[in-house]
């Protein structure tokens, strides 16, 4: 093949190949075997040495057209390239960050998750600091650790998931964190501990086996039934966007001595009587108490020094009375009408 075909062959094969080239990594080390200094191109000048001078200037004129061409051709499917990149960034990337809001898509936050942010805005206001509880915790820190007993009736008061041979139970109660944030922290502690927790009871309208509680500690010195009154007051008017009052009954429960349930004053007829709170005027709402010595000790503090207050809040409970809802098992039920209205 003369020089001036073989000038002409890698044109045309040069052309065809960077027309298909799709990436700049490739282009560039095309270019590189095509035109840099050890390239086909070099390769072929070098049989310039054997042609007569008139020759030489014929091919050597008719080299560099190619190299120009080359050259431009290399050039332009850059370009390309590029362009190509950018538009594919645009079309996987770009998100018009000033477009207002809308929730015309149907997006909406759950009414469990917002009584849970809800809560937890009010708290961290106060003071606390939010930890999440397990669902998946021990026998230990669900029961013994809170001063149930083996032998405690207590233990079946809360119908227990068992994983089996592991000694590990689901949580039935957040409670199962208070010894975790006792031995983690030095008072003042000031806690609330949200979480789903886990129950083998029948399913009714007012019983999930699945449902979520927020659990509430504070521990210093001189903690006394007046502090859990005024913050439980507090949290009940910010969520129900009154003021509420409260009352204070007996309770049992083994963690906390005094144990109490908490009524709220019903938010809607302000205490008067109405349909919601069965003409009492309060409706129960959360059990309480001060935290009992054993469980302070067990949690490595000094109850000789400290004392502090526990409750168990029912997020799904208090979700039905703020939203009117009378069947708990919609909060888990994936009907899209229910949710809407939210
Ligand atoms: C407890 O779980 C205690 N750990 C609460 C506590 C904490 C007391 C700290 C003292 C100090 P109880 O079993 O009553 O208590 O449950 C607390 C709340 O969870 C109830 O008031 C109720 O709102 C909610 N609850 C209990 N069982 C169910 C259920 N099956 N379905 C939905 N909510 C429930």
């Amino acid at each position: 093949m003369s020089l001036a075909d073989s000038l002409s062959s890698l044109r045309a094969e040069s052309l065809s190949a960077i027309a298909m080239l799709s990436s700049e990594e490739w282009l560039v080390d095309y270019r590189n075997e095509i035109l840099g200094k050890n390239g086909k191109l070099t390769e072929i000048l070098k049989g310039l040495k054997s042609l007569s001078d008139e020759e030489k200037r014929g091919v050597g004129k008719h080299a560099n057209e190619i190299r120009d061409e080359l050259s431009a051709a290399f050039d332009d499917r850059k370009t390309r390239i590029e362009l190509a990149d950018i538009e594919r960034a645009i079309a996987s990337e770009y998100a018009d960050v000033t477009i207002p809001y809308s929730r015309t898509d149907g997006s909406h936050v759950h009414p469990l998750a917002r009584v849970r942010d809800e809560i937890e805005d009010v708290f961290v206001r106060m003071g606390f600091r939010v930890y999440e509880s397990d669902e998946v915790t021990t026998e230990y820190a669900n029961f013994d650790a809170v001063n149930v007993p083996a032998t405690h009736p207590a233990r079946d008061m809360q119908d227990t998931f068992w994983l089996e041979g592991s000694g590990n139970v689901l949580a039935t109660q957040t409670s199962c964190m208070q010894n975790h944030i006792l031995r983690t922290n030095t008072p003042p502690i000031r806690a609330i501990i949200p979480g789903r927790v886990f129950r083998n009871e029948a399913i009714d309208a007012t019983h999930e086996n699945t449902f979520y509680q927020v659990e509430g500690m504070v521990v210093d010195r001189g903690i006394h039934i007046g502090h859990l009154k005024y913050t439980l007051e507090t949290m009940l008017s910010e969520i129900f966007g009154k003021p509420v009052r409260t009352r204070m009954r007996p309770g049992f429960f083994p963690f906390v001595e005094p144990g109490v349930e908490v009524d709220s004053s019903c938010p809607f007829c302000d205490g008067v009587g109405c349909r919601i709170c069965k003409q009492s005027g309060w409706i129960e709402l959360v059990p309480a108490g001060l935290i009992h010595p054993n469980v302070l000790r067990e949690g490595g503090i000094d109850p000789e020094v400290y004392s502090g207050f526990a409750f168990g809040l029912g997020m799904n409970r208090l979700a039905m009375l703020k939203y009117g809802v009378d069947n708990i098992r919609l909060f888990l039920d994936p009907d899209i009408d229910f949710l809407r209205q939210f």
